[in-house]
């Protein structure tokens, strides 16, 4: 049986890529945090089914930015296929708190694979890269060579941690490969992104529990797509007959607004009488253009994205709306 160590498994990625491998017949292992609330709400579905823990999914505590948890994990389990996940992952965040966000976004990339360089061992690996590493884009659509221009601690860190894999891909004759992921979301993305901020706010405006919604730049455009599709592509590109870099997108752009107004429209509300601007959604500096190309991915790895944008915010509004009336159903019995 396939082991494959996962970090940043109680994330939205995380959760579906533990779920997909599960059913490839993979033994799964997790990196989770030490955390003073829960944080594997996403995974716990699939860990206990219902209060028998599952024999293939191992969770185990470590940390990014503590080097000996990742050595004793590698060393321990001897995974067939890594895939870090794991990351501060909030690009306006990223502002307030930047040496963080390098320590464990980009130097984590390099104390894994130093971890798995130092055991001797030979897995392949998967380095979740980002689009934002292309920033001020220099090239529309963005493809795999198109040059980065990070405008973000978070950007910059993750250019760091593509170029570290190649290096030790390079240097190393490791199987690693960076899938440089355009934003994809779904019911699962955390709740202070922009998409599930909107359908959450959509759905509790519908039902009464809020008024306003304050957001930010609404002109940003962004190639949205679904991420239980893009996991998928994490997964093919470890099976490819070699390593390589793959721009994984849906080859369309749409503005915030457009965004919003879909998500309004599916419940019949007007967003412009409910939303408002905050200064302090805005960023110092901003990304304004993101469309990728991802023939390479189609043509070599097979991989193409199924659920188009309206699908996705369609499935995330219905999503948001069933769980909030399920909260406040939940409330209404407790009284
Ligand atoms: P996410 O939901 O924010 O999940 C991030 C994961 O990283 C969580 O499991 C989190 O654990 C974990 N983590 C945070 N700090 C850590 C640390 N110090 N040590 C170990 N784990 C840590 O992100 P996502 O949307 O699933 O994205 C997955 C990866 O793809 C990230 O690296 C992200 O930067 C990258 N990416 C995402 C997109 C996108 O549009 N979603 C696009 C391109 C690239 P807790 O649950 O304990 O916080
Ligand atoms: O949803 P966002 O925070 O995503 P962003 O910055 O594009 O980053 C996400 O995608 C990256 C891939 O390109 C990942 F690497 C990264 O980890 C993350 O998953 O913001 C999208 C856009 C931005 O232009 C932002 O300025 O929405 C704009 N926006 C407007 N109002 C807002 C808000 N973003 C957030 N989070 N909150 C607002 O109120």
């Amino acid at each position: 049986m396939k082991k494959a160590l996962v970090t940043g498994i109680t994330g939205q990625d995380g959760s579906y890529l533990a779920e997909f491998l599960l059913t490839k017949g993979y033994e799964v292992y997790g990196i989770i945090r030490r955390s003073s609330s829960f944080n594997t709400g996403r995974i716990d579905p699939i860990y206990e089914d219902p209060h028998v823990p599952n024999p293939r999914l191992r969770l185990i505590y470590g940390d990014l930015n503590d080097a000996s948890s990742l050595n004793h994990a590698i060393r321990t389990i001897q995974p067939d296929e890594i895939y870090n996940l794991g990351a501060q992952s909030h690009v306006r965040v990223s502002f307030d708190i930047p040496e963080y966000t390098g320590d464990v976004t980009g130097l984590g990339t390099i104390r894994l694979l130093e971890a798995i360089r130092e055991a001797g061992l030979k897995p392949k690996f998967y380095q979740a890269s980002s689009s934002e590493m292309f920033g001020k884009v220099l090239e529309v659509p963005q493809r795999e060579s198109t040059p980065f221009y990070p405008r973000s601690p978070y950007g910059a860190a993750k250019v760091y941690s593509y170029w570290i894999t190649v290096n030790y891909r390079e240097a190393y004759n490791l199987f690693a490969c960076n899938g440089i992921l355009f934003n994809h979301e779904s019911p699962r993305r955390g709740e202070t992104f922009v998409t599930r901020k909107i359908t959450k706010a959509a759905a509790r405006i519908k039902l009464g529990v809020q008024k306003d919604l304050y957001l930010g730049n609404l002109d940003a455009k962004r190639d949205w797509g679904f991420a239980g599709d893009y996991i998928q592509a994490m997964w093919m590109m470890l099976q490819a007959d070699k390593p390589d870099d793959y721009v994984i997108a849906t080859g369309e752009t749409h503005t915030v607004r457009e965004m919003l107004e879909l998500a309004f429209n599916r419940l019949q509300l007007d967003w412009k009488k409910h939303v408002k601007i905050d200064e302090k959604y805005y960023r110092p500096t901003e990304v304004d253009l993101l469309i990728g190309d991802a023939s390479k991915a189609k043509r070599e790895l097979g991989w193409e994205p199924k659920v188009h944008f309206e699908e996705l915010i369609t499935m995330m509004v219905d999503a948001d709306l069933a769980a909030e009336k399920e909260r406040l159903e939940g409330v209404r019995l407790k009284r």
